[in-house]
């Protein structure tokens, strides 16, 4: 599935603004037959939960619905029109007048309706999409709905951001001629100075030609091609680069044999490689170490609807930081992030919402889970076909991204006990059928050591998330560093691939300071990850090291968090803490490491 973008043969209407909004509970049965009637507007797009002050909405569990007015515009006549949602979170039903045209599951991928045969030029069409915030053992990520003694479903996960929901990313009506390019796919290799750039163009429609030509950033044509699938050599190529980003576009037309344009779409890509070899990560043939953050997609208000001015400010930190990389933890982030982040040379590891695989966390520290994690009643079932699902269109949507160099499976699944290999087997194999190219790695969980993890030989990167100085031996850094570095080292020698902290981190409230090892304090958060910086650079087969995380984010209520996860170097509204600074001079090289 292509990303809307305008060309020559094809126009996009921007859907987003307000929407007539309600609760399921309060409006009528079947709302997509009339006008939704309901005092409530709700912007697109945002995640819904943050913008009443009723508690009913905030903590809703079950369908809303969203509805709006579209008109066709009067040109389109004789093209196809296609419906395009950038999100919604976590399932869509979307009905055009009386019709339902469209359902959706999976709450950070984008899906399509052909609505060429169902409105027409000129025409308006009211557009209801109901959206469905469950979380269950056969989604993702999972969850349980049970019902409370007053009879009100209540939602539980096993995951601690907040379980936000609505429509997060743009919608879009979109042209496109009836004969059109359906897909593209690019490959990209070097051979010595020159860039070789594999495409595979899907065309539906009659039997025109297929035009293929990549244009350097200058607007000059480098290399140019006919046919669905083939090979393009560029001279002298400009690589893409982490910190140094250089974007081609491949215009794909499709052309008549009178020589009349039919469709044009342009695909922007860049060239580079990607290797794991022995215990190096390499990009473009070099040794990358990764600096950066797990981040979320959060924000005071819009929860996790998409924000250009946050993305922009975002990116300006992690320069600022001096991070060259991130992971979209734990679930795909919007396309305009992806697209942002090639233009920038910015390196991205890109998870899927595959967060909670695990019932040991039920255990406590312990890790002793209720009942087996993959037990055919727990995700032993469908929840395979469910992950191998949202990985076909988490690959099928990013596959061209240059600064998405690795695919991350799952965060924190358990790993460790039986049945996992079994569950991660068929998965590994799908994903480098889907993209032979790009590394896999899993983020792996405390219960999963050395010692009893199972599927570590089945990926090419280990990730660990280890919080040993806040989890456990609290305000002990001098113990957590001990078994941090028996930790890490034993990742290493068991499997000899690179090895990367996925996550590491410390809750932080700002402000508070001490002079002693104190938890919460800002000297703490700084202390904590220069304990672990340390033991990083004693292990050769270290490759990189992510921050947990970016930013304060949102989180169910618990016990243990004070308005939500602190373990932020920048609050939520994104202001430093002292960490980012002490981050900044390792980044930097400020501090002479370099
Ligand atoms: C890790 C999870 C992450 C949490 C973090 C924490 O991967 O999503 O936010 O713990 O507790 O286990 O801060």
């Amino acid at each position: 599935m292509l990303s809307p973008r305008t060309s020559p043969t094809r126009d996009i209407v921007g859907l987003d603004g307000l929407w007539r909004f309600a609760l399921d509970s309060r409006a009528t049965a079947e709302p997509w037959r009339a006008r939704l009637d309901t005092p409530l507007e709700a912007p697109v797009p945002a995640s819904y939960n943050d913008l009443f002050t009723d508690p009913e909405i905030r903590d809703h569990v079950g369908v809303v619905w969203y509805q709006r007015e579209v008109r066709v515009p009067r040109g389109w006549s004789g093209q196809r029109v296609v419906l395009r949602f950038g999100s919604v979170t976590h399932a869509a039903q979307v009905y055009v007048d009386d019709r339902l045209v469209t359902e959706h599951t999976g709450g950070y991928t984008p899906f399509e309706a052909d609505l060429t045969d169902v409105v027409a030029p000129g025409a308006e069409f009211r557009l209801t999409a109901g959206v469905d915030n469950r979380l269950t053992n056969e989604t993702l990520p999972p969850g349980t709905v049970t019902t409370g003694p007053d009879g009100r479903p209540r939602q539980s996960y096993l995951h601690d951001f907040y379980n936000y929901a609505g429509i997060a990313r743009p919608v879009r009506l979109c042209s496109t001629p009836r004969s059109h390019v359906e897909d593209i796919t690019v490959v990209t290799g070097r051979d010595g100075s020159a860039g070789v750039v594999d495409y595979l163009v899907e065309a539906v429609g009659g039997a025109e030609e297929v035009r293929v030509r990549a244009v350097d950033e200058a607007g000059a044509t480098v290399a140019s091609s006919t046919g669905t699938e083939g090979s393009l050599r560029i001279e002298d190529v400009t690589l893409w680069r982490p910190g140094a980003a250089y974007l081609y576009d491949l215009i794909v037309e499709l052309v008549c044999p009178d020589g009349k344009l039919l469709d044009s779409y342009t695909q922007p890509f860049g060239v580079r490689t990607v290797e794991v070899r022995g215990t190096d990560f390499l990009i473009n043939g070099e040794p990358f170490y990764f600096t950066g953050f797990g981040k979320h997609e959060d924000t005071p208000v819009r929860g996790k609807g998409h924000d250009d001015a946050y993305l922009v400010h975002d990116f300006q930190l992690l320069d600022w930081t001096g991070a060259n990389s991130f992971r979209t933890a734990h679930y795909p982030y919007a396309e305009e992030v992806l697209d942002f982040a090639d233009r920038h040379g910015v390196v991205v590891i890109d998870e899927t919402a595959a967060v909670g695989l695990n019932l040991g966390v039920q255990g406590g520290l312990t890790g002793v889970p209720p009942t087996p994690t993959f037990a055919p009643e727990n995700f032993g079932g469908v929840m395979g076909d469910v992950h191998a699902q949202h990985l076909r269109e988490l690959i099928e949507r990013d596959k061209n991204h240059p600064s998405v160099v690795m695919w991350c499976l799952a965060n924190e699944p358990a790993s460790n006990e039986e049945g996992a290999r079994e569950y991660f087997e068929p998965l590994v194999e799908l994903v480098r059928k889907l993209d032979p190219t790009r590394p896999l790695t899993y983020a792996a969980v405390m219960f999963a050591t050395p010692q009893n993890d199972r599927i570590g030989d089945l990926f090419d990167v280990l990730s660990i998330n280890r919080y040993y100085g806040w989890y456990l031996f609290t305000g002990d850094l001098a113990t957590a560093e001990t078994y941090l570095e028996q930790d890490l080292r034993g990742w290493a020698e068991r499997f000899g691939k690179p090895v990367m902290m996925s996550e590491y981190g410390a809750d932080t409230q700002p402000g508070l300071h001490s002079v002693w090892d104190a938890p919460w304090s800002e000297e703490y958060q700084s202390d904590l990850l220069a304990m672990y910086h340390r033991v990083f650079d004693r292990i050769p087969a270290f490759v990189g090291e992510h921050v947990w995380n970016f930013a304060d984010f949102q989180t169910s209520a618990g016990i243990h968090r004070v308005d939500g996860n602190k373990k932020g170097v920048f609050t939520r509204e994104r202001k430093p803490k002292s960490a980012a600074f002490a981050l900044r001079r390792r980044w930097q090289g400020l501090d002479g490491r370099k």
